[in-house]
């Protein structure tokens, strides 16, 4: 590292500036999102149709608009989007994060926001060189890296791992277990597994992922499991976590993201927008620490009332690594919130937020948005070790910086250094 003196700062306005600069500018390796490689076909989304049909903004649509879901989900995707835009876009102004995103991606793309006209809108987006158009928005977003979500129990995702050799090297693949460990009956049955977890039943699981991981080649394994998920309850999802997911984790160094808090379907209607959120038990994370210390655990909440006790656990196990601003969390005023708290409590030691990006142009407003109230809680920080009679330097900040977009997650999972 450069001399960590070089360029002290000692005014608060020239610090201010200098922070902002390099929260804006520096890369960041997005380490969980739902996006895919052009290689991917379908399951690689982008353009304003997938944009607008976000499921984000189809909750939103059915508090402004007469439609009921069943009449919703019966148009075509392009007759859902003009639905949404003309309710949030034009006979309302577009105020809330995931509206106010679209707003975003328009304007950085070159795009007028401030037209009515979602046709015109539209051809901006028949960008005839696809690839040139996934750099550009990379560019724009800063993202050096993104980490997929993949499902080893969805036959449609794995044939295409089958057959893609070489992937974009920007897109790295994480492990979801939920069918594994949240749906194990259903599971079960269609993998032909023993629904009672034997050890014949063990071991096929093992070699199962031992397969998948050569495959795709993972980052991480990850679930996402329920606000009352208890991890002291005698039940087939412990059983696989302690029997299957731990010694894999071992056996291959993978770390493993827990993503605690969601209640699927509170409202069925909504298919994909119909999740809800709830409080869950920090016991759980804090007793899977530390039953498995030599294991890595990356671990993100998603109700606003968890986020100062899990900085709390993190403060006690140092295989626990928060992530993100999950979902819900996803705003500005909370994501100032628990990054206060996590600088407070954590110092620099956290990931401070992934997209969960699903469509492309959405990596433009998720990380520009979060990098501005980032930066802001950064400066008032050092703003606080300046008035403390301690001057900071660019290079400290730019090492700070980096660790927080890039270098925390990149050691955790031993992913090398570019
Ligand atoms: O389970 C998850 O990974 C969540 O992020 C869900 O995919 C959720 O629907 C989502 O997209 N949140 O941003
Ligand atoms: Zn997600």
């Amino acid at each position: 590292m450069e001399n960590p003196q070089a360029n002290r700062i000692s005014d608060p306005i020239e610090l201010r500036q200098c922070v902002q600069n390099i929260v804006a500018e520096v890369p960041t390796i997005d380490m969980h999102t739902h996006l895919y490689p052009l290689e991917f076909g379908g399951l690689s989304l982008s353009g304003i149709d997938e944009l607008l049909t976000y499921h984000y903004l189809v909750a939103e649509l059915f508090r402004s608009a007469a439609i009921t879901p069943e009449e919703f989900w019966n148009l075509k995707k392009h007759e859902q989007a003009d639905v949404v835009w003309r309710s949030l876009f034009v006979e309302n102004t577009p105020l809330s994060e995931a509206a106010l995103g679209i707003i975003t991606i328009l304007n950085s793309l070159g795009i007028d926001p401030n037209t009515d006209d979602l046709d015109a809108i539209r051809d901006h987006f028949r960008s005839p060189n696809k690839a040139e158009h996934v750099n550009r928005v990379f560019e724009i977003a800063r993202v050096s890296e993104v980490v997929m979500t993949n499902d080893p129990f969805d036959s449609a995702e794995t044939a295409i791992w089958d057959k893609t050799g070489k992937l974009d090297r920007r897109f790295h693949a994480a492990l979801r277990m939920d069918r594994m460990l949240n749906d194990w009956k259903t599971t079960a049955r269609e993998f032909s597994y023993d629904e009672n977890v034997s050890g014949k039943t063990v071991t096929k699981l093992r070699s199962f992922f031992d397969d998948q991981i050569a495959s795709m080649k993972p980052l991480y394994m990850a679930v996402s499991l329920p606000d009352d998920f208890d991890h002291a309850a005698k039940d087939a999802r412990n059983l696989l976590i302690r029997e299957v997911v731990m010694p894999t984790a071992r056996e291959h160094s993978l770390p493993f993201a827990l993503m605690v808090g969601v209640r699927r379907g509170v409202n069925p209607a909504l298919r994909s927008a119909g999740d809800g959120v709830g409080k869950g038990d920090m016991r759980s994370l804090e007793m899977i620490c530390a039953e498995n210390p030599d294991v890595k655990f990356l671990a993100t909440y998603l109700s606003r009332e968890n986020q100062h006790e899990l900085c709390v656990a993190a403060r006690k196990f140092s295989n626990l690594m928060p992530f993100g601003c999950w979902w819900f969390l996803n705003n500005p005023s909370i994501i100032s919130e628990i990054t206060r708290e996590r600088l407070e409590l954590l110092g620099t030691s956290f990931i401070p937020q992934h997209s969960d990006a699903r469509v492309l142009e959405q990596l433009i407003y998720k990380w520009s948005h979060s990098r501005r109230v980032v930066a802001a809680a950064l400066y008032d920080s050092y703003e606080r070790l300046l008035l403390a009679g301690r001057v900071i330097s660019t290079v400290e900040i730019e090492r700070d910086v980096t660790k927080l977009f890039s270098g925390n997650f990149r050691n955790f999972v031993g992913l090398g250094l570019v």
